[in-house]
């Protein structure tokens, strides 16, 4: 007999969706959807390596298609698993400019999904890890058509967000509200199980994860931080220890387990326009919900991000993200400078 029970995402789904009497079972259908699109992407991803030994590289692949960047391919195939499911209205990704409507020969449904299809894909040449975020919102507008505004959100109003970390393992982590839980792909079966229940990031880490590259562009606050990270003070337990792997995915995925402070600040070399790099929708938002429900906090530093309005579908924020204490003790840092 088994010890555990096994208990696949779908059924975890559903089981959180009864939580909410009035639900459809809309909202699990669009989660089917997703990982069945995730499932896909990770197949792709994991023969990524192989292209050139089986000669799929070059203009065209073995069916005359033209072969695509596999974050192309991704963003293409979240759209397709998601277009005709009659639970959307829009969606937006971080590969396209504008939103992206249903097709007029698909029903509409009541959500929003936005989303960034690979995080990170610069790195998969050397088999770093990667991932997809995802945002989830109820349309706002009410007229017959979604509009921009359905997507240019807070994200206290996301109804759901997670990722899908393609690592040494396939693992998607999602939150509806109710606790951030953790699903390992088994490859054998095709399904994604769980894994991680209920998982909560300690309130204090020993890691600190930021491009030390781009120190000279820091503000005053960020340079003090970092200094003070690396002061050895065993009462406080400094020395940290740098990770920084530049794969947004894998490296939150990580401080959620262990515990730290992942930071990408904005770039001060003009003091007038700070620039910086995230994006609020489909990155900083979604992370956002995830770190909050599981105990911890993400800030610009001086703003929470779950309570910044979009004004613009590729709106970047400063993102400091992770341990409670560590976030807080950043924020003191930063309003100090
Ligand atoms: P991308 O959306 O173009 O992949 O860029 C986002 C990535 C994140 O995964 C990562 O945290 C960050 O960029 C790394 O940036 P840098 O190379 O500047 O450290
Ligand atoms: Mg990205």
């Amino acid at each position: 007999m088994q010890k555990h029970k096994v208990v696949t995402i779908q059924r975890h789904i559903v089981e959180q969706e009864r939580l909410f009497p009035r639900a459809t079972g809309d909202f699990t259908g669009l989660m089917w959807d997703l990982t069945l699109a995730a499932k896909t992407i990770s197949r792709e991803v994991n023969k990524a390596g192989l292209a050139d030994i089986l000669g799929i590289t070059g203009e065209q692949n073995v069916s005359g298609d033209t072969v695509k960047k596999l974050d192309v391919y991704a963003n293409e195939r979240i759209f397709k698993a998601m277009d005709h499911g009659g639970h959307l209205c829009v969606m937006a990704s971080e590969e396209n400019e504008d939103i992206i409507p249903i097709p007029d020969e698909f029903p509409k449904g009541k959500y929003v999904l936005m989303f960034d299809p690979l995080d990170g894909s610069s790195n998969i040449d050397a088999n770093v890890s990667v991932g997809t975020i995802f945002s989830i919102h109820r349309k706002k507008t009410t007229g017959k058509e979604a509009t921009i505004e359905d997507c240019l959100r807070k994200g206290t109003e996301q109804v759901a967000a997670g990722y899908i970390v393609y690592g040494s393992s396939t693992m998607m982590v999602y939150t509806t509200g109710q606790g951030v839980h953790g699903f390992t792909l088994d490859p054998s079966i095709g399904e994604f199980l769980l894994s991680h229940e209920n998982i909560k990031i300690p309130s204090k880490g020993k890691i600190y994860s930021i491009n030390e590259g781009n120190a000279n562009t820091w503000d005053e606050g960020t340079k003090k931080y970092i200094a003070y990270l690396k002061e050895s003070d065993a009462a406080t337990g400094r020395p940290y220890s740098l990770r920084y792997i530049g794969s947004l995915v894998a490296d939150f995925h990580r401080n959620l387990l262990y515990g730290g402070i992942f930071l990408y600040p904005a770039d001060y070399k003009d003091p007038k326009k700070p620039k910086a790099k995230l994006r609020l929708l489909y990155e900083a938002a979604p992370l956002a919900l995830i770190v909050e429900q599981a105990g911890g906090l993400a800030s610009t530093g001086k703003e929470r991000i779950l309570d910044i309005q979009a004004a613009e579908l590729h709106q970047k924020a400063p993102l400091i993200i992770g341990s409670k204490e560590d976030v807080l003790m950043y924020e003191k840092f930063f309003k100090q400078k």
